[in-house]
């Protein structure tokens, strides 16, 4: 949905071009808007601080900063997703986050031919010691139409296991392992 809003401005844009060919610009064009941010702290099982998420939300694309401290995680890869709901306070199984952001009832996984769900993301590798630098991306946005910042916010849910990006529902990643929400 946002690709197709984003065709509007790019419209636009080219009449611009097109006006600027034959009679110079009254006034600079005006700056590109700034990037949304959002930062939120990242809890293990145990309702520790091991990390911290930063968003940025440009126009059209998200990008997520995910930093997690040594120790933080077991090494590896890690499925990471938003879940539907920002409440991460039952930190024994984080179930309170419900299931992945999905408005319009796709398929989990980046690789299915019926997805993605609005929540899927790359996976993460933590290093042997458990630390996580990575970022990563996605087209649903921080604030309106869909976004993670609605009525009940989002989570973003690190689980224990790589997820596969294919199978139902959420990929094989397994159980969810830290939590960090989005509100
Ligand atoms: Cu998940
Ligand atoms: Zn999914």
């Amino acid at each position: 949905m946002r690709r197709v809003l984003s065709i509007i401005p790019l419209l636009a844009l080219a009449a611009g071009a097109a006006r600027a060919q034959e009679t110079p610009p009254a006034q600079t064009p005006a700056a590109p808007a700034a990037p949304q941010t959002f930062e939120s702290d990242i809890r293990n099982g145990k309702g520790e601080t091991i990390g911290r998420i930063a968003i940025r939300d440009g126009a059209n694309t998200l990008v997520m900063r995910v930093t997690i401290n040594p120790g933080g995680l077991p090494p590896g890869w890690h499925g990471i997703h938003f879940h539907a709901v920002g409440d991460c306070s039952d930190t024994e199984k984080f179930e309170k986050s419900k299931a992945h952001v999905n408005h319009d009832q796709s398929k989990h996984g980046l690789l299915n031919a019926d997805g993605p769900d609005e929540g899927d993301l790359p996976n993460v590798y933590a290093n042997a010691d458990g630390s996580v630098n990575a970022e990563v991306s996605s087209d649903t946005p921080l604030t309106g139409e869909g976004a993670l910042k609605d009525g009940d916010g989002s989570a973003l849910i690190i689980h224990a296991n790589p997820d596969d990006h294919t199978t139902q529902p959420i990929g094989g990643a397994g159980p969810r392992i830290a939590c960090a929400v989005i509100k």
